[in-house]
Formats: structure tokens, sequence, C-alpha cells
């Protein structure tokens, strides 16, 4: 997977890339990251990638030309191959595990870092295939946006992540057969290390008694648990069994006889 990011703080990346796994998936080679300077692709004294609106307002919108240039000398490059081009912005669509999946199955994205106050809209009509957002808030530039999909997506990459267990156990992951993202279609159960007894905090029972059924089935029961408080919408979209049921059902009850607060 070839990331191209186009920036105007191509430094920004630099312990991204060199830590953690993006940096293992490059050195594995699974991934390469082209960090491209918007002001290379400029052709004025003061190599300026911004201007202000037309209509007047605060702040400054990125010029369409730079932002042209750039994306089409990578097109040249490629000659001819087709490939997503990726507007950051808090306009897009928003990125959930389905999106990433959805990525990962190209062989090269383009990652255009938007900026907040805008980017010229005919970069989002003309040039871009595609624009996605990271989430409900906002940033104010597209850089950790890009940085966040390619973290993503590259950990989606067959190969790239080691412990291929981990990855199918955990909440919002995907190893192929995810709901909504998430294995099982719920959030994580809770995990413990040594020591099990961490200043009177002590580790439940259940995990130090090498019962694997009994481990499970509370790994389970918790997972329902932290899901029906804290995001009981994802309980619609879950194959639940009759074990689950009953658990839900139980919580439900106590909740009705001394109302419990949802965190
Ligand atoms: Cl992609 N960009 C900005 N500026 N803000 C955001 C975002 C992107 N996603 C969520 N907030």
């Amino acid at each position: 997977m070839v990331f191209d990011v186009i920036t105007i703080f191509p430094d920004f990346f630099r312990s991204i890339l060199e830590h953690g796994l993006l940096k293992r998936a490059m050195v594995a080679g699974h991934v390469e990251v082209r960090l491209r300077d918007l002001r290379d692709f400029t052709n004025d004294r003061h190599r300026s990638v911004d201007d202000r609106p037309f209509g007047g307002g605060p702040g400054m919108v990125f010029k369409p030309e730079p932002i042209f240039r750039a994306v089409e000398t990578l097109k040249a490059e490629s000659r001819g191959a087709n490939f997503p081009v990726i507007l950051l912005s808090p306009q897009g669509r928003l990125l959930t595990q389905a999106v990433a999946e959805e990525l990962a199955r190209e062989s090269r994205i383009v990652l255009i870092s938007g900026r907040y106050e805008g980017v010229d809209e005919r970069v989002a009509e003309n040039l871009a295939s595609d624009e996605v957002s990271i989430g409900e808030y906002v940033l104010s530039g597209g850089e950790l946006a890009a940085a966040v999909v390619m973290e993503v997506v590259a950990r989606l990459l067959p190969g790239v992540l080691g412990n291929e267990e981990s990855c199918e156990q955990e909440s919002f992951s995907s190893c192929g057969q995810s709901v909504g993202g998430r294995k099982h279609g719920m959030l994580d159960f809770p995990h413990y290390t040594r020591p099990a007894d961490f200043r009177g905090l002590c580790v439940p029972e259940v995990l130090l008694s090498g019962d694997h059924e009994k481990i499970r089935q509370w790994r389970r029961k918790r997972a329902l648990e932290k899901t029906w408080r804290r995001r009981p919408d994802l309980l619609q979209s879950i194959e639940l069994n009759d074990e689950d049921r009953r658990i839900l059902d139980q919580l439900q009850r106590a909740a009705c006889e001394a109302p419990i607060q949802r965190d």
C-alpha cells in the first residue's frame, strides 16, 4: 500500500512514521508513505498555498492550483493507474472500521490534508474522489486525520499485525468477520495483567482460575454488560444467543429494581 500525503507540514508525520505500527509496516515493506510538500507545487515567489475567501469572512482558504498540480503530478507518475484521492475534512463521510476495510483493498491512496477554515470547493467537487472526516469534532488541520487514516488502514493489511489473535478478539477489530467493525459487534471485555493485587485492587478471581470455559463466559458477560451500559445502540445489530439474552434480562431487571447510572 502506498500512501501519498499532500500537506503543508510534512515534518508533522516524521514521528508517527518512526514509531509503532506504521514504522513496522514500512520496514516490513507492507506500507510506503510518500510525503509531498504542498508548497513544492506552487509557482510564486512566496510559495503561497492559501488566499482570502471570496464573499468575505475570517481565515484563509487553500487555493486550488497547488493541490490540483500535486495530484496531477502523482497521476502522471503512475501512468494512468486509478487510485482514490481523499480530501480530509470535517465535511467528509465519517471514518468507520467499515470505511477502513474498504480503503484497505486499494493499493495506493492519496490523502490531502486540508485545513479547518477550508479548501477551495473545486478540490472536493472536481479533484477528490472521496471526502473523509475522522469524527464529530473540529481539528485545525487534516494532518492528524491523515495519520489516523494511515494507521487504521495499515493495521488491516495482510501481514502487518504480527499477532492476528489479539486482532481477532479486540473491540472495533475486524479480521474479516466483524459486525459493524467490531468482532461480535460489541465493546471489548476488560483486560488485566500482573500484579494480581495492585494496591488492594484485585484482578477478578475467575481470570486466575485457569478454567477456560468460565473465563470465556465471564468475558462475554462483561462485554455485553459494558455494551449495554455505554453503547446500547450496538445491541440492535448483535446476534444474541440464549446465554446473552439471559444476561441482558438480568441487567434489565436489576436496573428496574435499583436504577443503575449508565456511564
Ligand atoms: Cl478530516 N479535518 C478537520 N479539520 N477536522 C476534522 C476532521 C478532518 N475530522 C474530524 N474533524
